[in-house]
């Protein structure tokens, strides 16, 4: 029996789709699944006429292998991933390689990496994004972890994964360990983020001009001809121009209250941890806890009171105010995406190219877009720009959008519709670029009360000063009390 190029575990939706991409691409995919009956049913329908082999027991698959060995997991992130990690070993020789392609956690794959690597073995963690279509057709794939391992991937993932117009797929090396999923969580945070604005934009549409969802419709397909151009944009065109049988919108019939698996929520905690101020990201997923509280928001509603307030004026001037308000808050999401993996890459010794992730995104995945090959622009640029608002085009973008993003935020304000990560972005772009915020008085509460100490305007930094505030504290000051 010929051997095959690959051997892939977890026969469900990723699992079958890249299968077939792979089949499609030439190579010769064995494939196992814990619930046999998968096997065969995966066989006898959707791979049927293919060259993919079933097998039946890991020992079957392993021995079917190529050498070096290369097996990838499609299965559910978290325990499995360990236990089939721990069931192949025994029979994987030296330089075979484990590829990990759900959606681990990045600090699962520092781990799992070192643990695979002492066992003579080598391992990558990737991101793979675009859902069924993107498997099936070609999706996004952000690979780490063991560098030697990635020669010997590199041909078959960039071959199936998603291709920008010039050909180039939309599959590159990102870094050591955790790095592609690191990368691939931080893409989900900003996908959160683009959803959330969009979803900022109808609702401004919808509840400050009372335009109709086919109104709302038009201006995505015309938004979607332009700068905001993207999957998520297109897709919400054709979400608002959706009727079922009855000639009734589906989207006025779905219940107000999002879910989220968790990647969006990973992506802010690991800002929270670094200090960086991921604020667009944490607040859409916010946005999506508030909307959980239905059943609260529902009672609040009888009781709590706000303005009844519509827009009056020129509707067309201001659709166009939402437009530049959606992009302007678009860019500070992706400054703050960048400023946390770059972040990211210090901590954890990551070596990360931010043009080569742009373009990685730019196709296959959920935020592809044409604004990420902006992005790419300003990296070939400068490869060791420090922030994307720094860009000169990117500066000279939002000088362009301030106006309309500050009439957006202020009506909204007056009319007591939320905007959350709209106004959130405002509020970043107002503090970064000001030399001088408020947290002197901070500092001040703080040795206050606590005797934290402070740096002055007038002295070199790390020199330490503290003021007995009232008199009756001492100078002592305090070296671990934290608040
Ligand atoms: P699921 O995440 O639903 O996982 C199903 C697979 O995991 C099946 O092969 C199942 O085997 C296996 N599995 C489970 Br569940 N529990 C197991 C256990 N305790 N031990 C061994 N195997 C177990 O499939 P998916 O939606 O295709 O996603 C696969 C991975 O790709 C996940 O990490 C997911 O987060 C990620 N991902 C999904 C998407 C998407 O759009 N769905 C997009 C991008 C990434 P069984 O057949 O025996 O139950």
């Amino acid at each position: 029996m010929s051997k095959a190029d690959i051997g892939l575990i977890g026969l469900a939706v990723m699992g079958q789709n890249l299968v077939l991409n792979m089949d499609d691409h030439g190579f010769t995919v064995a494939v196992y699944n814990r619930t046999l009956a998968r096997v065969d049913e995966f066989l006898e329908e959707n791979a049927k006429g293919t060259k993919v082999i079933g097998t039946h027991s890991l020992e079957e698959l392993v021995s079917v292998l190529k050498s070096p060995r290369r097996v990838m997991l499609m299965v559910k992130a978290g325990d499995p991933v360990d236990a089939f990690i721990d069931a192949l070993i025994p029979h994987l020789e030296e330089g075979d390689i484990i590829i990990d392609g759900g959606n681990s956690n990045y600090n699962d794959t520092i781990r799992r990496t070192a643990y695979v690597e002492s066992k003579g073995l080598l391992y990558i963690g990737t991101g793979v994004s675009g859902g069924e279509e993107g498997a099936r057709h070609g999706p996004s794939i952000m690979p780490g972890g063991s560098p030697a391992a990635w020669p010997h991937v590199k041909p078959i993932l960039q071959a199936i994964a998603a291709k920008v117009d010039d050909g180039t797929p939309c599959c590159d090396w990102v870094g050591e360990n955790g790095a592609g999923h690191y990368v691939k969580m931080t893409h989900n945070g900003i996908e959160y983020g683009d959803m959330q604005l969009i979803c900022e934009a109808y609702f401004l549409m919808a509840n400050a001009l009372g335009m109709s969802n086919a109104e709302m419709h038009e201006v995505f397909a015309e938004w979607n001809e332009g700068k905001l151009d993207s999957y998520l944009v297109e897709i919400t065109r054709d979400i608002l121009g959706y009727v079922d049988e009855n000639g009734d919108y589906v989207v006025d019939q779905i219940l107000d209250t999002a879910g989220q698996k968790g990647t969006g929520k990973w992506t802010a905690i690991s800002a929270l941890d670094m200090g960086i101020p991921l604020t667009l990201i944490a607040e859409a997923v916010l946005a999506r806890c508030l909307s959980a509280l239905k059943e609260e928001r529902v009672a609040a509603s009888a009781l709590l009171t706000g303005p009844e307030a519509w827009f009056e004026g020129d509707k067309a001037a201001f659709v166009n105010d939402i437009r530049d308000a959606l992009y302007a808050s678009k860019i500070i999401s992706y400054t703050q995406g960048y400023m946390l993996m770059r972040a990211a890459a210090a901590e954890y010794g990551w070596n990360l190219n931010s043009g080569g992730i742009a373009l990685m995104w730019r196709g296959g995945c959920i935020i592809r877009s044409v604004f990420l090959g902006k992005i790419k622009e300003a990296f070939d640029k400068d490869p060791k720009l420090s922030n994307l608002l720094l860009d000169s085009y990117f500066q000279e973008e939002v000088e362009a959008a301030q106006g309309a993003w500050r009439r957006v935020v202020a009506r909204a304000v007056e009319m007591g519709i939320p905007i959350p990560a709209m106004s959130s972005a405002l509020a970043f772009y107002d503090g970064y670029r000001r030399a001088r915020l408020p947290a002197n008085l901070l500092q001040a509460q703080r040795d206050y009360f606590g005797a934290h100490t402070y740096e002055r305007v007038d002295r070199p930094r790390g020199e330490v000063f503290h003021t007995n505030w009232t008199g009756t504290g001492g100078d002592v000051t305090s070296g671990t009390y934290q608040a």
